[in-house]
């Protein structure tokens, strides 16, 4: 075999073992979840034929002809059997696209479907898209709500001006897909998710107004609104929902992740939160809970993080970030967390609907204040003496 045949077997043997590479869960959590030893999807798990030629004519040297970034924000859903992610893959280019991965336990053996998603740009034109929400409907579509993000014509001389602008496609197969108009609001908008039920007969849209392409300033929290026509989504009346509080973990900036789960005792939400410190911003995950009757009121909202970025997590291209956009509840109970660290890779988390619902009912809230945090503290302990005397 010629020097050029052995070099793509040896480069062929690498990938597949790393996408046969078995995942197990960390020793010693924190009883909330399980983080597992491996990311799930790395920019090394594309596809070899996305990056090489294999021509030995036109790549003698067998360079990486496209190269990945990074494999981050997927949504998830469960499909026919299979564990399904939506990533946002990021080439070298700094262009975002969707492709599908499935694996059959939701875990590891996470394999890319051959080719990325063609998602129609025949709405205005994008020039990056990116974190798609997933959400199969009761009306029977699956739509994906996600940032269509476009230079802002009004600063020509700013070549960072972008605005960002909630964009939606729907799909029967995750294959062929049909972009509907983008969602029109007053604000810019991202984070924005589509709701599963219909509510008093409309669609519904948590939303994440903004007054810039990176500020959320004036626009205080996850939002929701009601939509009559998704053919022709326009926010008309919007109210925050899941709002920011000074000195919290989402002080600068929130975000609801992917769409809320419904468990008998309420809907369980997952989030981000951001704050400023003096290496950036930090991004972690936080949970909360609405009523069932009322998906707008909130019923649990244990304080602080959920879950960070720890170890190698903190490091990648945009530091000391956790976010998801995806989750599967899983018919026997188990929930599958998939969260992205620092913008570079994608992992999970398993837990279960009940583990989380306990986590959210009887997690203690943010006081908001040191004074507030110590008396929590002290409670439990005094809890703790009572019980160990019984
Ligand atoms: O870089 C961190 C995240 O920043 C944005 O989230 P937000 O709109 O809340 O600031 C998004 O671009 C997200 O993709 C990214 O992970």
């Amino acid at each position: 075999m010629s020097g050029f045949k052995n070099k793509i077997t040896a480069l062929r043997k690498h990938h597949e073992e790393l996408l046969n590479r078995k995942n197990e869960p960390l020793a010693w959590g924190n009883g909330i979840y399980e983080k597992y030893k491996n990311p799930i999807i790395t920019a090394e798990h594309t596809p070899l034929e996305w990056r090489y030629d294999f021509n030995e004519q036109d790549n003698p040297y067998l360079m990486q002809r496209i190269m990945m970034n990074a494999t981050l924000n997927a949504g998830a859903i469960k499909w026919q059997g299979k564990y399904v992610v939506v990533v946002r893959v990021e080439g070298a280019d700094r262009k975002s696209f969707f492709a599908v991965a499935e694996s059959p336990n939701g875990v590891d053996n996470f394999r890319f479907w051959p080719e990325p998603i063609t998602m129609p740009d025949d709405v205005i034109p994008a020039t990056n898209i990116y974190d798609m929400r997933l959400t199969a409907h009761e009306d029977g579509w699956i739509y994906g709500i996600f940032c269509a993000e476009r230079h802002d014509d009004t600063c020509p001389g700013d070549l960072s001006a972008a605005t960002a602008t909630a964009a939606i496609a729907r799909t029967r197969d995750l294959k062929t897909w049909e972009r509907l108009p983008d969602l029109k609001s007053q604000s810019q908008q991202r984070n924005v998710v589509l709701h599963p039920e219909f509510v008093n007969g409309k669609y519904a849209f948590y939303t994440r107004p903004q007054d810039g392409f990176i500020d959320a300033g004036s626009g205080g929290g996850i939002g929701w609104a009601l939509v009559d026509d998704i053919t022709h989504a326009e926010i008309v009346d919007e109210k925050i929902i899941n709002a920011r509080h000074y000195h919290t973990i989402m002080e600068v900036k929130n975000g609801e992740g992917p769409h809320p789960i419904k468990t008998p005792q309420g809907w369980l939400h997952l989030a981000h939160g951001v704050r400023g410190c003096a290496s950036g911003l930090r991004y972690v995950l936080y949970m909360y809970m609405t009523a069932l009757d009322d998906p707008t009121r909130v019923i649990a909202q244990p304080g602080g993080y959920f879950l960070v970025p720890e170890g190698d997590e903190y490091i990648g291209d945009v530091m000391n970030v956790a976010f998801s956009n995806g989750w599967i509840a899983d018919e026997d109970g188990r929930v599958f967390i998939y969260y992205a660290s620092s913008d570079t890779r994608l992992h999970v988390a398993t837990s279960t609907i009940d583990r989380l619902v306990d986590y959210c009912m009887n997690t203690p809230q943010d006081g908001l204040t040191t004074t507030a945090s110590v008396e929590t503290i002290k409670r439990l302990i005094e809890k703790n003496r009572t019980t160990n005397k019984e």
